[in-house]
């Protein structure tokens, strides 16, 4: 009877034990991000979380929500900043107007290559990291989209001066800003609104990526891809410092490990995507062409112009940003 009894508890102990270790594990956080489930921002994403997970021995789960899902995307920062998201990943060029610095990456011209891009990240990442303490979270990690190129439908560019009186889809402030001193019509259009604004006419001509040009189909509606190799944004994923803190050493640990992995993988995959998506545009009938002399002139001149006046708006930090990255 005593034996039992024993038994009994023994048992009933071993139960406790097991409830306790699956309680810990269960430290569940979601991720919203702004881009579709196939681009390689979101796969690179999805491999992050799994690396937490295996890390962290099960101790924490990411959940990703692809294509705005969750928050839409100027939505995402604010987020995770009041704890409704414990993690996100943002355009960090959609932060410019809170937090100037984060337009580093969006000055047409500064950095338009995968190294310089890299470089840019190095000099800018210390004030970024200032900043979202500031706010109470916690840069993680960073990656490039591949070179911002200019798409047309059923119209050549030869000169800037041709983007004149286009409706233009810009994604962020400076994408704004150039549509204003070429004189084209811009329309604000996040990535998740932007199969529809093309095949509506409700654009014409757009910037961005070889990448999510792929990812609406741009073959459907427009024919020429510009590849003026302008500027590379980045993604940034980022976490909320009170839910990070909530975490044992070790799952921390996880997710620091987890997200250097990330960003040294997405700098490779950006690479990559870069070719393959110029190639699938391709194969959707599209004419992928180097920008003529003097279209390219006439960007860098609008470059030019921008670059005086974020330095003018980023003040200290910018320059402290520029003379790093010009010293690298
Ligand atoms: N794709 C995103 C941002 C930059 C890019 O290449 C977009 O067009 O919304």
């Amino acid at each position: 009877m005593l034996r039992r009894t024993l038994l009994k508890t023994v048992a009933v102990s071993a139960i406790m034990v097991a409830a306790a270790a699956t309680a810990q594990a269960q430290t569940k956080w979601d991720l919203p991000g702004a881009y579709p489930a196939g681009n390689f921002h979101t796969k690179n994403l999805v491999q992050f979380a799994e690396d937490v997970k295996k890390l962290s021995g099960g101790k924490l789960e990411i959940t990703i929500h692809p294509g705005a899902s969750l928050f839409k995307a100027p939505e995402i920062k604010r987020a995770v900043q009041t704890g409704q998201a414990q993690i996100g990943e943002v355009l960090m060029v959609n932060v410019e107007n809170e937090i100037a610095v984060f337009g580093a990456d969006g000055v047409p011209f500064l950095a338009t290559s995968f190294a310089d891009s890299a470089k840019l990240w190095k000099a800018q990442k210390p004030v970024i990291e200032k900043k979202l303490t500031e706010q109470g979270m916690i840069a993680l990690y960073a990656v490039p989209w591949p070179p911002q190129g200019i798409y047309t439908k059923q119209k050549e560019l030869n000169t800037i001066e041709d983007l004149k009186g286009l409706k233009y889809r810009a994604y962020s402030p400076a994408t704004s800003r150039i549509a204003e001193l070429v004189g084209a019509q811009p329309v604000t259009v996040q990535q998740a609104e932007l199969a529809q604004a093309m095949a509506t006419g409700v654009i014409v001509t757009m910037i961005t990526s070889g990448s999510t040009g792929r990812d609406i189909k741009a073959w459907e509606s427009m024919t020429h891809f510009y590849d003026t190799q302008a500027w590379l944004p980045k993604n940034l994923v980022f976490v909320n410092n009170d839910a990070f803190k909530k975490l044992d050493a070790a799952t921390q640990k996880a997710v620091m490990d987890a997200a250097a992995a990330a960003e040294t993988r997405g700098f490779a995959a950006a690479q990559v995507e870069t070719e393959d998506s110029k190639a699938a545009l391709v194969k959707g009938g599209m004419k992928v062409v180097p920008p003529s002399d003097a279209l390219k002139a006439g960007f860098q001149k609008v470059g030019a112009t921008m670059t005086e006046e974020w330095v003018k708006k980023a003040g200290a930090d910018g320059k402290a940003i520029v003379d790093a990255f010009k010293k690298m």
